[in-house]
């Protein structure tokens, strides 16, 4: 396509709009308005691909060609968290404040992919939540608190915890929940994030009585399947629309090939916190004499967070990243 035919004068008739987008199916993007409309838009050409979150400048179709517009242009982005293995990139959502990391006592959540997600956060610099929910479930519910522990233990220099970890039981919300929820969300944009059937749908549904994400137990009832959500979706808090929840597919396969190996440290903070003490100012912390973190591996930082660590290392080594 050419420069021409890609400019708005093309279209005399039609200005730009401008406007959050709300949804993305495959290709085509729901686009919502200042005033709260929406309508499909398509991406003009492969650079104006837009994310949920993203801003974008769009145009109405001509008359008499349809309600749907072409998006013109994506807005520059605040961040873009982002998954990446060997064959394709998948965005989750760009210009979010933070994502909440929800994981449960059942199904038993995936420690490789909560600390995938965390580094992807990370590296994005969204600030992350982690929320483990079902807590009625008392016996899982203790095994996984306890599952948590080296990420309850991380301190920074302030002497705060460096993540947010809280209990929840969404399926018997009390005012004390709902006042932490609404502290939590209030006025911001926050992505909801974590595997099926971790409560993601049902968070939603409660604080947000018409959005009516589907929950493990209607699409149960309809006999269709366990429900997963196959792409971002937007849902507002609020009436004024502030704050906003999305919902996002399940987080299987959390894929980093876009962060160097030698970029991990750094966003692991309980091991990129000793790095300093290493002898070596290259050191992978993998088995350099002299490594300050090798040091303390089982005497503070836990023998399962360098592991999980060095299999990372090893799989981003593997082959040059593109990123
Ligand atoms: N026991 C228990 N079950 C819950 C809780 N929260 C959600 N569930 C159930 O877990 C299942 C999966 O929830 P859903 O919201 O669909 O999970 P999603 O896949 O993350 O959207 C449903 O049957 C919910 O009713 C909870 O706090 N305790
Ligand atoms: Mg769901
Ligand atoms: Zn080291």
């Amino acid at each position: 396509m050419s420069r021409k035919h890609r400019s708005a004068a093309a279209q005399p008739a039609a200005a730009l709009e401008s406007g959050l987008v709300v949804g993305s199916h495959g290709r085509h993007c729901v686009v919502e308005s200042a005033d709260g409309s929406r309508r499909i838009c398509h991406p003009r050409g492969k650079k104006n691909q837009a994310v949920v979150g993203d801003q974008v400048l769009w145009l109405p179709a001509p008359p008499g060609q349809g309600e749907e517009g072409s998006i013109e242009q994506v807005q520059p982005r605040r961040n873009l968290l982002y998954r990446q293995d060997e064959i394709r990139t998948k965005s989750f959502a760009a210009n979010i404040d933070q994502v909440l990391i929800l994981i449960a006592a059942e199904p038993v959540f995936s420690e490789s992919q909560l600390a995938r997600a965390l580094i992807a956060a990370h590296e994005a610099g969204i600030p992350p939540i982690v929320a483990l929910n079902k807590s009625d479930l008392t016996g899982p519910f203790a095994q996984a608190w306890e599952r948590l522990a080296p990420y309850r233990a991380i301190i920074d220099a302030d002497g705060q915890p460096h993540y947010r970890v809280l209990g929840l039981n969404l399926a018997a919300p009390d005012a004390r929940q709902d006042q932490l929820l609404q502290e939590l969300l209030a006025d911001k944009v926050t992505l909801v994030l974590g595997p099926s059937g971790s409560g993601k749908s049902t968070l939603i549904n409660h604080l947000i009585p018409q959005a009516q994400a589907a929950t493990g137990e209607i699409s149960q009832a309809l006999n269709s399947g366990r429900h997963t959500t196959t792409t971002t979706t937007w849902y507002w808090l609020d009436a004024q629309r502030r704050g906003a929840l999305l919902d996002s597919p399940g987080f299987q396969g959390f894929g980093l090939r876009h962060i160097a190996p030698t970029a991990l440290a750094r966003y692991m903070p309980d091991i990129g916190q000793h790095a300093q003490g290493c002898k070596f100012y290259n050191c992978t912390h993998l088995h350099e004499p002299g490594c300050a973190v090798l040091a303390r591996v089982g005497q503070g930082i836990s023998v399962q967070r360098h592991r999980l660590y060095a299999d990372l290392f090893a799989e981003l080594s593997q082959r040059p990243h593109y990123g």
